[in-house]
């Protein structure tokens, strides 16, 4: 039996009709188009190009005319080129993995911090999170926004927060049963190992006064819900967001269990063809975009997720009516995504290039999962010069480029160092990326 009572935070918005739902984005959009047009270089650049004016935007039927943006558009405008709003205006600043080792800056007004905590909150209504919950948060705090979102929405709701924030199993296993968590919020990965650590460390679930969690940043199966609601006994929900749009929140699922209800009045979702660019109708599978139409900081239009999934409309057996997204089935880059962190193989080539002891080229990434965390094992050839039979040699340039890594990824990763010529070359494409992970 389900012990989590999901509840509607917001009906007046997560219950609208559809013509609700498009009049309010409508309205929404046209003022940030105005605001983008106005405030952001690269917006106004974007659109003068494509000879739009905020007054063509009338509708979200317009939306389509808008063009994309992506990642790259904002390592262009490293660091603060993508503000809409004045500096000072800018209260808190979070930063992701760009594809070449740049961070990806997101800058918060005070309204931004605002909706997101809203939608996070709204998010975890559905675990059943209320002010009599309390909520351990171990997610990472920092420029990752998992720790943050997850606290801003616990307290918005006026839940107890724990910000444990991550790692030190054991001290995160006794906060858990000290403090009677009743919600855990922290990648799926984590809270299975967490889930499979609590016999090892002597203690008995029953113990524990946890019911629900809130677990994202990271894709997961099915089959993952089943085993960490059996280790944990709770309700296991989907959590997605990417810093770009906010953080956690910009999705959640319900205890429907099946696709998370995308908080469209505030993000707009739509789904399209990776290739040809063009919109796909519900039910189809293809890129996810977001349009951000309250965010006054630095707004986006039309950002390109790269995460693969499909949108659903209709009335959900919950009572929302907000628009469903599925499972993320995988990307439309080659952006890994371990243990939470997201990490690019151009930064991990970046490290490598720096190190001239190895052929910076010549390297292979192994991305596997063990019990279920994830691990990352980098293959790499030494160059012929530095090819030497001290084993002491060989191990001070290893750990100097495990060192390098955490300090470049922000997480770790298993150091080989093979001989010159081992790895296979290859006649095309070379194969960078071997993932094991049956996702
Ligand atoms: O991962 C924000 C977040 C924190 C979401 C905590 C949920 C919980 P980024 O570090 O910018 O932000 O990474 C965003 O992570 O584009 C997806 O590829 C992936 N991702 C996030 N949530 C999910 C999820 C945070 N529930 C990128 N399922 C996104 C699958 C997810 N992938």
């Amino acid at each position: 039996m389900s012990k989590v009572k999901d509840y509607i935070y917001r009906p007046e918005f997560e219950c609208m009709t559809r013509s609700e739902m498009e009049n309010l984005q409508s309205e929404r959009l046209r003022k940030t188009v105005e605001l983008v047009y106005n405030n952001c270089k690269p917006y106004r650049a974007k659109m003068d190009e494509a000879k739009l004016k905020p007054s063509d935007i009338k509708s979200v039927s317009d939306l389509c005319k808008l063009p994309f943006t992506v990642k790259h558009d904002l390592r262009e405008a490293y660091p603060f080129g993508f503000y809409s709003a004045p500096q000072r205006d800018i209260v808190e600043i979070h930063a992701s993995s760009g594809t070449t080792g740049k961070l990806t800056v997101v800058g918060y007004t005070q309204n931004d911090i605002d909706v997101w905590a809203e939608v996070a909150a709204r998010g975890l209504a559905m675990a059943g999170v209320t002010k009599d919950s309390i909520v351990h948060v171990a997610y990472g705090y920092g420029l990752f926004t998992g720790g943050l979102g997850a606290h801003y929405a616990a307290q918005r709701i006026g839940a107890s927060t724990v910000p444990a924030s991550a790692g030190n199993t054991i001290r995160q296993l006794t906060l858990l049963r000290d403090f009677g968590a009743t919600h855990l919020c922290c990648t799926p990965s984590y809270a299975i190992y967490l889930g499979t650590e609590i016999q090892k460390a002597g203690m008995n679930i029953e113990d524990f006064s946890l019911v629900g969690g809130a677990f994202g940043a990271e894709p997961w199966t099915y089959q993952m819900r089943d085993e960490l609601e059996r280790l944990l006994h709770i309700d296991a929900l989907d959590i997605y967001g990417l810093s770009e749009i906010s953080g956690p929140g910009v999705a959640m699922e319900c205890m429907q269990k099946h696709g998370s209800h995308v908080q469209e009045d505030h993000f707009i979702p739509e789904v399209i063809d990776p290739e040809t660019l063009e919109p796909l109708p519900f039910g189809s599978e293809g890129e996810l975009v977001f349009t951000t139409i309250t965010k006054t900081g630095q707004p986006l239009i039309r950002y390109r997720t790269r995460d693969l999934c499909t949108l659903t409309s209709g009335k959900c057996a919950c009572g929302r009516t907000t628009v469903k997204m599925s499972k993320v089935k995988g990307r439309s880059d080659d952006m890994l995504i371990i243990r939470g962190v997201n990490v690019f193989p151009s930064q991990i080539e970046s490290v490598l290039m720096n190190i001239n002891e190895i052929v910076g080229s010549h390297y292979q990434i192994i991305v596997d999962r063990a019990g279920n965390l994830d691990t990352m094992e980098i293959q790499v050839e030494l160059a012929p010069h530095a090819f030497s039979d001290e084993v002491k040699d060989v191990e001070s340039i290893r750990r100097r480029i495990e060192h390098d890594m955490m300090g470049n990824l922000g997480v770790g990763a298993k150091i080989t160092l093979v001989s010159p010529d081992s790895l296979p070359l290859s006649e095309g494409k070379t194969v960078r990326i071997i993932d094991k992970r049956k996702i």
